[in-house]
């Protein structure tokens, strides 16, 4: 037999096999929280400046977290989210509005 015939048993070990492990790291949603204070043109600013999304995008965030109570404004890798959190927490804070910005696994 040569090399590369397989056999039935073989076969079945290899069903066997566990798969590959190449798991992707976790995600993490950012979401904005919504308050009775914070201007709809400064959560806007907000999400254009760190979030990348465009004006008319960005309106419809705002007025879905102002509706809803939240929303989940990106899905980042740990690091990323962390950082956008900090950058938003901290702008906020700067122009004391009590914005909040949170992050969670997916
Ligand atoms: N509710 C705020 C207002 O009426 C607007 C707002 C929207 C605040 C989204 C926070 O994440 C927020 N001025």
């Amino acid at each position: 037999m040569s090399d590369n015939d397989s056999r039935p048993e073989d076969e079945a070990d290899v069903l066997l096999q566990t798969k590959p492990k190449t798991k992707r790291p976790p995600m993490y949603k950012v979401m904005l929280l919504n308050d009775d204070y914070t201007p709809m043109e400064f959560v806007i600013t907000i999400l254009e400046r760190f979030f990348q999304i465009g004006h008319s995008q960005a309106t419809e965030i705002m007025l879905t977290v102002h509706k809803k109570g939240l929303a989940v404004v990106g899905v980042f890798h740990h690091e990323i989210a962390e950082t956008k959190v900090t950058q938003v927490m901290t702008f906020a804070r700067k122009h004391q509005h009590p914005l909040q910005c949170v992050m969670e696994k997916e």
